[in-house]
């Protein structure tokens, strides 16, 4: 079964997240027919991409497929792992993409509307980074992505709240570009993808690189990574980590140890 649906539409490739049942969860197989669908494009000279759930969906992405963390003893967001593979995915494609966000986002797909270049949203939109939901410890390249895209005292309170920030801040604080309502919001983002297909996609792909390079140019020692793995395996090895796991597949408050 598809996770997701693809379309061209002139230059503009266009991923609809179709996994409602699981809440559009990130699971490894919607990712990979989401890596799978950008490196068709990249064939078919696509020059803007627009990465989107089913219209009027009250969840756009539930976020990493819970069911798919590791139990135990692994980092759960390893280079490898299916949502880091999607970021990356994101951030390399050669030509802009741009969010197309309605309903509620969590977790790790706060992180991938993020990892797109442009953000719209419809009012009702609403974005929460829910690690700490799940005594999950979030990565470094991930960290990097937010503090990329959100005020540091916002990015705090978002991580250790777990709270959903509503549109209208993300809009005022910078983190997406427009609000546009339901009926309106496909035609707007349709006619900016236009707009940039109408563009050098050359320089356009060198200008988008060229930011990814130097918006991730930070200069980690080894051992400042060290020190900031050990943390995260402190955690990942948790009881805490154990607890929001368990917690979550029983449709549960989390009751975490602190240990
Ligand atoms: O019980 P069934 O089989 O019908 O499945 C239910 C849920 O289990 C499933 N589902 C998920 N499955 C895997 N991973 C998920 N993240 C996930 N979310 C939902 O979808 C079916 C319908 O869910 P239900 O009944 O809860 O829907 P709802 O409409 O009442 O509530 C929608 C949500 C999104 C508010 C609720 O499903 C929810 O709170 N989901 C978890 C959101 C979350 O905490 N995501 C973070 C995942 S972990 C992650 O992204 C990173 C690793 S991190 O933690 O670092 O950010």
């Amino acid at each position: 079964m598809a996770f997701i649906l693809t379309e061209k539409r002139d230059s503009t490739g266009i991923i609809t997240l179709n996994h409602a049942e699981k809440r559009n969860a990130l699971s490894e197989t919607l990712i990979e027919e989401i890596t799978a669908a950008l490196e068709g494009f990249r064939a078919l000279d696509i020059r803007a991409v627009v990465l989107r759930a089913q219209p009027g969906i009250k969840v756009w992405s539930a976020g990493h497929d819970v069911n798919e963390l590791p139990v135990r003893g692994r980092d759960p967001l390893g280079w490898n792992d299916p949502l880091r593979i999607l970021i990356r995915s994101l951030q390399e494609f050669p030509a802009p993409v741009i969010g197309l966000i309605e309903g509620s986002v969590w977790g790790g797909a706060c992180e991938a509307a993020m990892a797109c270049d442009i953000l719209i949203a419809t009012p009702e939109a609403t974005f929460a980074i829910t690690p700490a939901k799940l005594g999950v410890p979030y990565n470094l390249g991930g960290l990097m992505t937010l503090i990329n895209m959100i005020p540091l005292p916002i990015v705090k309170e978002m991580l250790f709240t777990a709270q959903p920030l509503p549109a209208e801040q993300a809009l005022n604080l910078g983190i997406i570009n427009y609000i546009k309502p339901n009926d309106e919001i496909e035609s707007f983002v349709l006619d900016m993808a236009q707009r940039i297909s109408g563009n050098s996609p050359l320089s356009i792909s060198s200008m988008k690189d060229s930011l990814r390079l130097l918006s991730s140019a930070h200069a980690v020692t080894p051992d400042l990574f060290e020190k900031i793995q050990g943390m995260r395996r402190i955690v990942y090895d948790s009881e805490d980590y154990q607890e929001g796991i368990r917690a979550f597949r029983e449709k549960r408050m989390p009751k975490f140890p602190g240990k």
